[in-house]
């Protein structure tokens, strides 16, 4: 048997940050330490059809959602695997209305950490992919407990941004600004193997992922687009297969690595969609343009929207430059 050069995920962050002068470290641990509640997370999805922890603990998260007992569980392990740390100064969890505060007996540092802890949890009892999604920023604030300030920051200011899929393998996709890597995690070993270096989305696909159920309510841009993707025309491979699994991380990282489109447009009853921007939108925007894609909300780059609220809703289309160009017209027009 060949042996190539194993790299893990530890490896590749050390190394990328040891190619950044002046770096001081903080950076890797976090992501060290952030993938250690990974891992737990991992382990309980992993296990979820076997034990008694599914089924809904009957309360409702502040978007009105079923709260399943691992989001409740998944966001508790990301808060503790991250609050004593020293390196952040607050957090933000899709599960929490409020900001989330680093205990008075820890040091505060200068990162921010947002996460989403288990996006796509309605899928949970079917057994079908869901994930994690993480996005960091350096604080605004100069010292002590961070602030809402601090949370809402522009896209465009991430420093790092990731998700993980719990799919038949499990991974890890992470951006610090130096392209898109792609992580296996090798469950014999509990660790996250380099297995997909620089992702780059192809310029265009041939697949488009939207709950058309929405129809009805989309703009006529919308609805024009997506007939347009339906049309037959051999040269640009249409017509366009439909998938939509509607757990967000799997659906994007099927976008990320065969190219197409994923949308999730506002409509006459939700004229921002259902995605955040700050937990879904920013960290994937982030991530399709570092892997050679565009992410817009319509109309703008969804990075540079400047964020009014922690919980915002933004729409969202992402994936192949060409694709989403093509998309871009259509909405114009209207
Ligand atoms: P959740 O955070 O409650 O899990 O909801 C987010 C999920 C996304 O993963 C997915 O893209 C979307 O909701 C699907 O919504 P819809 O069922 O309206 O198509
Ligand atoms: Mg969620």
């Amino acid at each position: 048997m060949a042996h190539h050069k194993i790299v893990t995920l530890e490896r590749h962050i050390i190394e990328g940050e040891r190619s950044h002068p002046g770096a001081t470290g903080n950076f890797s641990n976090i992501l060290r330490d952030l993938s250690l509640a990974i891992k737990i997370i991992w382990r309980e999805v992993s296990k979820a059809g076997l034990v008694n922890i599914l089924g809904a603990t009957g309360t409702e998260n502040i978007h009105g959602d079923q709260v399943k007992k691992l989001d409740v569980l998944a966001d508790d392990v990301i808060y503790k695997a991250m609050d004593h740390t020293g390196h952040l100064c607050v957090m933000g969890s899709e599960e929490h209305e409020e900001i989330l505060k680093i205990p008075t007996n820890y040091p505060k540092g200068k990162y921010v950490l947002l996460y989403d802890p288990l996006d796509g949890s309605s899928n949970i009892d079917a057994n079908v992919s869901i994930g994690t999604i993480f996005s960091l920023y350096r604080r605004i604030t100069p010292n002590g407990d961070g602030t809402l300030e601090d949370c809402i920051q522009p896209g465009y200011k991430q420093i790092a941004a990731g998700y993980v899929v719990y799919g038949s393998s499990t991974m890890l996709v992470y951006t610090t600004g130096d392209g898109v890597h792609g992580f296996t995690l090798d469950p014999s070993i509990g660790e996250f193997l380099l297995s997909h270096e620089n992702i780059q989305i192809p310029k265009r696909g041939k697949i488009y992922s939207v709950n058309e159920g929405n129809y009805k309510w989309w703009d006529s841009g919308v609805k024009k687009y997506i007939k347009y993707l339906q049309e037959e025309d051999k040269p640009t491979n249409r017509p366009y297969s439909g998938r939509y699994i509607g757990s967000m991380i799997a659906d994007v990282h099927r976008t990320l690595l065969y190219g197409g489109i994923f949308l999730y447009p506002g409509d006459s009853r939700n004229p921002n969609g259902k995605l955040r921007l700050m937990y879904e939108g920013n960290p994937i925007a982030y991530i399709m343009e570092q892997a050679g894609g565009r992410a817009i909300d319509g109309s703008r780059r969804i990075l540079d929207v400047v964020p009014k609220k922690l919980h915002q809703k933004t729409p969202v289309f992402v994936g192949s430059e060409e694709d989403v160009t093509i998309c871009e017209k259509f909405l114009k027009e209207g």
